[in-house]
C-alpha cells in the first residue's frame, strides 16, 4: 500500500512505521473497534474533507453502541485530522480513524481496557479499480447473509462487524467478481461489502431502506440529495433480488468506492452505466472536487498549511 510519513495516535503525531500496539490488544482480539473510512479531495481551496462532521458522529454513534466513549472530542479528532493531512502534505487521501479497546485485561468484558483512538491517512485510487468506476462492476449476490440486528449491530461501523464483508468479498473474489451483493436476513437487497446499492427502473431510484440491515452510509445520503435535486423520485423501500436483474441501471456508492455503476449481477446483464447514473456521478463528483457551490457546505476544508 502507499504510505504517509505521519499517522496520528492517542493524541501524537508518530512515525508510519512506529504507529504500533501490543498484541493483547483487546480490538486485535475481540474485533472491539469502530472505525470511519473519509476522503479528502483537491480543491481550488486546498484539500478539502468530504462531510467531515457527519463522519465523525457516525463514529460517535458507533462508539456508543458498543459501550465506548470517544476519548477525544469530535473537535479534537477533527483538528487532528487537519493537521495529518496537512503535514503528511496530500492534496486528496482516504483518512481512516479507528477508535478501539486497548491492552488490558484479556477476556470478553471489555469495560475495564482503555479506549484508544488512532487516524492514519494514504492515497487510495479507486476502490473497484478505475475499469469498473468507469464501465461498471460484475457483482454476485453472497450466500453469506448481511449481519443481522438479531446478532449485531448494522448501524455501526465496528471492526468485527467487517469479518461478514471479508467472507463476502472473498467468495466473491475467488469466483472471479469484483464485488458481493449481500440480502439481509428476509432476503431482501441489502448492501455491497462496503457499498450501498441503488436500482433505476423506468426512472425512478430505489435503494434499502434503514431496517434492512444497511450501513447508513453518508455518501447514500448525499447521492439521494443530488438525484433529488436533480428531479429524480428517490425511494427508500425494501429491493427483491429480482429487481436487481431486472433493473435499467444499479450503481454503488461509499468513500472508498464512490460511486461505482454496476454492470451485471449473478452473470446477468444490467448493462453499461445508463443516463442517470451518469448524470449522478457527473455532479457527486463536482461535489466532492468543490465544482458545485450548491454542496460547498459539504467541504471541510483543510486549514494547516500543507508541507509540500
Ligand atoms: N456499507 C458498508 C458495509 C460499508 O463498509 C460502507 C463504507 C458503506 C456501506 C458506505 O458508507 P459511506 O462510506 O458512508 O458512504 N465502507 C468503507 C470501508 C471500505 C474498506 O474497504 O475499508 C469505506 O468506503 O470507506
Amino acid at each position: 500500500m502507499s504510505t504517509a510519513d505521519l499517522i496520528w495516535m492517542n493524541g501524537e503525531f508518530v512515525a508510519w512505521e512506529d504507529a504500533k500496539v501490543h498484541v493483547l490488544t483487546h480490538g486485535l482480539h475481540y474485533g472491539t473497534g469502530v472505525f470511519e473510512g473519509i476522503r479528502a479531495y483537491e480543491t481550488a481551496e486546498g484539500p478539502a474533507i468530504f462531510r467531515h462532521r457527519d463522519h465523525l458522529d457516525r463514529l460517535e454513534a458507533s462508539a456508543k453502541l458498543y459501550y465506548m466513549d470517544l476519548p477525544f472530542s469530535k473537535d479534537d479528532l477533527r483538528e487532528a485530522t487537519h493537521e495529518l493531512v496537512g503535514r503528511n502534505g496530500f492534496k486528496s487521501c482516504y483518512i481512516r480513524p479507528l477508535v478501539y479497546r486497548g491492552y488490558g485485561p484479556m477476556g470478553l468484558n471489555p469495560l475495564d481496557n482503555p479506549v484508544e483512538a488512532m487516524i492514519a491517512c494514504w492515497e487510495w485510487g479507486a476502490y473497484l479499480g478505475e475499469e469498473g468506476k468507469l464501465n461498471g462492476v460484475r457483482a454476485r449476490t453472497s450466500s453469506w447473509r448481511r449481519i443481522s440486528p438479531d446478532s449485531l449491530i448494522p448501524h455501526s461501523k465496528a471492526s468485527g462487524q467487517y469479518l461478514n464483508s471479508v467472507l463476502a468479498k472473498i467468495e466473491a473474489v475467488k469466483s472471479g467478481y469484483e464485488e458481493a451483493i449481500l440480502l439481509d436476513d428476509h432476503g431482501h437487497v441489502c448492501e455491497g461489502t462496503g457499498e450501498n446499492v441503488f436500482v433505476v427502473k423506468d426512472g425512478v431510484i430505489c435503494t434499502p431502506p434503514q431496517t434492512a440491515s444497511i450501513l447508513d452510509g453518508i455518501n447514500r445520503k448525499s447521492v439521494m440529495q443530488i438525484a433529488r435535486d436533480l428531479g429524480f423520485e428517490v425511494v427508500e423501500r425494501d429491493v427483491a433480488r429480482a429487481e436487481l436483474a431486472l433493473a435499467d441501471e444499479v450503481f454503488l456508492t461509499g468513500t472508498a468506492a464512490e460511486l461505482t455503476p454496476m454492470r451485471s449481477i449473478d452473470d446477468i446483464e444490467i448493462g453499461p452505466p445508463g443516463e442517470v447514473t451518469r448524470q449522478i456521478q457527473s455532479v457527486f463528483e463536482d461535489a466532492l472536487c468543490g465544482r458545485a457551490e450548491q454542496y460547498r457546505e459539504w467541504l471541510d476544508v483543510v486549514r494547516v498549511p500543507s508541507r509540500a
